[in-house]
């Protein structure tokens, strides 16, 4: 039993504070800025299927992909928040085509630029399977004034917190600043998230693997030769979602390995590499796993676009190196 089970994530993450001497509370300001806005995105998705808030809004966004009204309304809900929490000097979301620069007095003077997929797996909106709300930040690379692009394209190594919220049969805010991962658990009843999985490690393997099988044919051959190694020698069972947040969380919790390879159709694989893989990589090396595409471990990878794509190898050490023998025998 953790000693500090159960305290409100509020109270641990002042806690926390002081185990960084030079804390100045603001990065502790935004975590909680981000924290009242998925309570409140919370609010609503557990009420999607009563009020004419589902189906499509009709835009697309620049995925190309059509907007579910959720979508809409989770990342208007975060970025209301963050640029008045007076925290955050920029926010770049999987749902706008430029970055977000906040022209207040206090977001020019802020230090920290938020990355956001702010209602990620939303094709799952309407049949009310796990959607969730992704979130890194980084320290801007610029002085003071508006960010700019470059305070955005930054390696995972360098972030200074990332972390998800799962909206599922329980909703669950799980994050880390650098020193481990920590989970807590809403409790409706005082509106409060509450510290329900301290310390969140990856087991070394796992019962699982969770891919699209249905692009099994357009995997690169190392892919396939491992998928198949992984079903008929090491007779692991397939789980997958199709939403990544739901895929990860199992993953985290219970080890396994998750992958969204490249594809015919996708040859830099569909995932986003700012807005999904760095902060899930983040949390699974934090947590004692490994994320790689294959090729390159994720948090290395310098981006050089907002919205580009990667393929993505992420879960239990023990697994990922033998992602790494099939790409060494099997090649590209
Ligand atoms: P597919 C949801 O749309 C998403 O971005 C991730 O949450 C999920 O892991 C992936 O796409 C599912 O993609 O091609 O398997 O439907």
């Amino acid at each position: 039993m953790n000693r500090y089970n159960g305290i409100t994530l509020d109270e641990f993450i002042i806690l926390k504070e002081k185990d960084y001497p030079d804390a100045t509370g603001n990065l502790s300001k935004l975590l909680r800025d981000i924290g009242v806005a998925s309570k409140v995105i919370n609010r609503e998705v557990n009420k999607a299927g009563l009020v004419d808030i589902l189906g499509a809004a009709g835009a697309v966004n620049v995925q190309d992909e059509e907007q579910q009204k959720l979508d809409v309304y989770a990342n208007n809900m975060l970025i209301n928040y963050l640029k008045n929490g007076g925290q955050c000097t920029g926010i770049g979301s999987e749902e706008n085509e430029d970055i977000i620069a906040v022209d207040t007095e206090d977001g020019k003077n802020a230090h920290y630029v938020v990355l956001m997929d702010p209602l990620d797996g939303s094709s799952n909106i309407d049949i009310n399977a796990s959607i969730g709300t992704i979130f890194s930040i980084y320290k801007r690379k610029s002085n003071k004034g508006l960010c700019n692009l470059d305070d955005f394209l930054q390696e995972g190594n360098k972030l200074v917190a990332a972390g998800y919220v799962i909206y599922g049969s329980s909703t669950m805010l799980v994050y880390s600043t650098g020193s481990g991962v920590n989970g807590f658990t809403l409790d409706p009843s005082i509106g409060e998230y509450c510290l329900s999985h301290p310390d969140i490690r990856t087991p070394d393997t796992g019962k699982y693997y969770s891919v699209n099988q249905a692009n099994y044919s357009s995997f690169p051959t190392h892919t396939r030769r491992y998928i198949d190694w992984l079903v008929n020698e090491k007779k692991k069972g397939l789980r997958y979602i199709g939403s990544m947040v739901g895929d990860m969380h199992r993953t985290l919790l219970k080890g396994g390995i998750f992958m969204y390879p490249a594809t015919n159709s996708a040859p830099e694989g569909k995932l986003r590499l700012l807005y999904e893989c760095i902060p899930m990589a983040y949390l699974m090396v934090q947590a004692g796993g490994r994320a790689t595409d294959s090729k390159r471990e994720i948090l290395d990878i310098i981006p050089s676009q907002l919205h580009e794509r990667c393929p993505i190898y992420i879960g239990s050490t023990r697994l990922l190196k033998r992602v790494d023998e099939f790409v060494e025998n099997f090649g590209d």
